[in-house]
Order: structure tokens, then sequence, then C-alpha cells
């Protein structure tokens, strides 16, 4: 087998990033256990707890359940599961903002749910009010969103885990991107802050390790029994995950990547991608395009159709948001080197 797989060099549009070099050499390591089967696995199984364990540190929470599960997408759908189970109704609704991921629409089809989707503010952030009068008696789960995939907006998560409590529903927070930078800013995101009961945070995005290796994190670990089914003819009782077999890769690389850079390291590259952002924000709009504020880092900029497929005929990886707007994620394998390069060919296409 000849080929290779895409370099890192020109990729702007990932959330996922080149894995730290100790993720990397834990993952290969680990490539061949199965955490889904703890019985005959259980180095890989010893591990999950640790990494379970360790996400809690970085979300605030001190008695961490959950699991490392194949990404964002499968943590979001177990989250809905989760409230689907505690659910008296038929057919109950979950709340979310248009900002939230689409993984919710997969999770809402195939758990049978209604997707209640309402908008959001000028800021691209949900709009409380909205979210208040779709919110009912019948409502299993109100989602907030702590790092948008499309803007890096965090929703206002405590007043949103107020409204959840108030129809007595659950509340998860999306933090599959954000959760590996917020920590580092002033922002109320997590189980410290608010009364969140289930929460994604995915390590193969900003938390550098290896792909698969997302986490769904419950504030209560009751919840994951809403999630459990026997297992007959396994050594361990019964299983949470929705995945059977799974590669320990994510598990072993998400404990060492938390060894490495939990906290000072992800704090470092927290600041050097905000501040690549900022600067790609600053550039562009000399230029003159209009530029969505990075709040965290991740730069939105309203650059024409033709300007962009020619920065992707030039082999940039970019890709664009719902409305049309160019959209960079300051991941950290994204350097300030290629943000230059990146600039100049958007200044050879910028009219004078
Ligand atoms: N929640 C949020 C807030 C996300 O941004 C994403 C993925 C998910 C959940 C789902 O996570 P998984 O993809 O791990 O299941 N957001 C990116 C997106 O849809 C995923 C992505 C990753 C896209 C790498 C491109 C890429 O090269 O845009």
């Amino acid at each position: 087998m000849r080929a290779e797989p895409q370099s890192f060099d020109r990729v702007l549009s990932s959330m996922c990033t080149e894995p730290h070099p100790v993720a990397r050499e834990a993952a290969v390591r680990f490539l061949a256990t199965n955490p889904g089967d703890p019985g005959t696995y259980p180095q890989v199984s010893e591990l999950e707890r640790e990494a379970v364990s360790r996400l809690g540190d970085v979300a605030g929470l001190a008695e961490a359940s959950g699991y490392v599960a194949s990404g964002g997408t499968e943590a979001n759908l177990q989250a809905v599961r989760i409230a689907r189970e505690r659910a008296d109704d038929h057919r109950p609704n979950v709340v979310m903002p248009e900002s939230g991921h689409f993984s919710f629409r997969k999770a809402a089809t195939v758990l049978e749910v209604d997707l209640r989707v309402v908008p959001t503010d000028d800021d691209h952030r949900a709009d409380l009010e909205a979210v208040r009068q779709a919110a009912d008696e019948e409502t299993a789960l109100v989602v907030g969103v702590a790092g948008s995939t499309e803007y890096g907006r965090v929703d206002p998560i405590p007043e949103l885990g107020e409204v959840a409590r108030a129809v007595d529903a659950l509340f998860h927070v999306d933090a599959a991107w954000g959760g590996f930078v917020l920590p580092f800013t002033d922002y109320e995101w997590n189980f410290a802050h608010a009364s969140v009961d289930t929460l994604t945070i995915d390590p193969h995005k900003m938390g550098q390790a290896a792909v698969p290796a997302g986490g769904l994190l419950v504030q209560d670990e009751t919840l994951l029994d809403e999630l459990a089914v026997d297992t007959p003819y396994l050594e361990t009782t019964s299983q949470a995950t929705l995945t059977g077999t799974r590669s320990g890769a994510g598990v072993a690389s998400t404990v060492a990547a938390l060894e490495e850079l939990w906290p000072g390291g992800y704090a470092a590259q927290y600041e050097r991608s905000q501040a690549n952002a900022e600067w790609l924000a600053g550039e562009l709009e000399a230029l003159g395009y209009d530029v969505v504020e990075p709040t965290l880092p991740l730069v939105a900029a309203d650059v024409s159709t033709p300007t962009f497929e020619a920065l992707r005929e030039a082999g940039w990886r970019i890709s664009r948001t719902g409305s049309g707007e160019l959209r960079v994620v300051c991941t950290p394998h994204v350097t300030r080197a290629m943000l230059e390069a990146f600039l100049a060919d958007v200044a050879e296409l910028t009219p004078q």
C-alpha cells in the first residue's frame, strides 16, 4: 500500500489536528486492544477509567463518570438517548439552538425524538427567550453549545441549565471542540458553573489525541444506567457504549495527551491559537472583509465564492459556514507561518 495520508500543511478547515507525538505513540501501542471487552483487555479498561477521570478534571467534575466514545457524534447521540430513556413521553422533544451540530439531527432521527431548533441571537449564541418558549413538559433535553462548529460561540450555559430544570428536562453541553480551550477563558461552560447533566468533550479535536477519541461525561453515574445493556457472553455484565468492539487507540492516546498537556501545554496552545485567530481576523479586516470576531480560535469571514474557490484551487483546505462565510479553525497544527502564506494568497485574490 503506497498511499500517503493528507499532510496538515494546508489544512485550515479541520476541527481535528495532528496528534501530539506522545498521543500518537500511545495510540499505536494500544491499537489492537478493545475496551469494549474489559474482561479480556483489562489494561485498556483501566486506562479508560483514568481518561474519564482526567476529562472530569478538564470539565470541572470531581467524581467523573462516562466513557471514551468514537467522537462527538456518538457522545451527543448517547446524551439524547439518556434523556429519551428517562422521559415518560412516547415522543419527547429536544430543544437546541440552530448553532447545534448536525449530529443532533442524526440522533433525533435514530431515536425518534422531535428536534426543536430555535434561533440564535445576533452574536450566534442561543437566544434564551426562544429556548424558554420552545421548552415544555414534553422536553427531555435542552442542548447548549460551548464552542460552536461554525463560529466558536459559547451559549449562556448557566441560564440554559435553569431553563432545563424549570421543565424537568436534562441539560447537555456540547463542548466537543471547545472543551480543551474553554478552561483558559472566563466562560462559564461546564459542570463547575451550571447544573449540567451530560457533556461532550472530544480529545481528538483540540485535545490533540488521535482519532477516534470522543468524550461523554455524566454528572451522576446512574445516568449511564440508561444506556446499559446486558452482555451475557462477556466477562463483564453490561455495556453502556454505542459501539461494541472499539479500538483502544483513542483511549490510550487520550490519557497520554492529558498526562502530557493538562493544564500547562493546553493553556500555552490556547494562547497561540487564540493569538493566531485574532491576527488573521485583523489582517482580513484590513483587506476589507467582514469578519466575525473570534471569541475562540475560529475565524469566519465574508469571502466571495470565486475567492473561496481560488483558494481551494491553490490547495488550501478551507470550509464554509451555512451562510457561506469562509471558516478557518486555528487548531494546534495551524501555525502563524501557515496563516501568513494563506493571507498572502487571499491578498493576491483581493481586488484593490
Ligand atoms: N459537536 C461539535 C460542536 C462539533 O463541532 C462536532 C464536529 C461534533 C459535535 C461531532 O464530532 P465528530 O465529528 O467527532 O463526531 N465538528 C466538525 C464539523 O462537522 C467535524 C470535523 C472534523 C469536520 C474534521 C471536518 C474535519 O476535517 O465540521
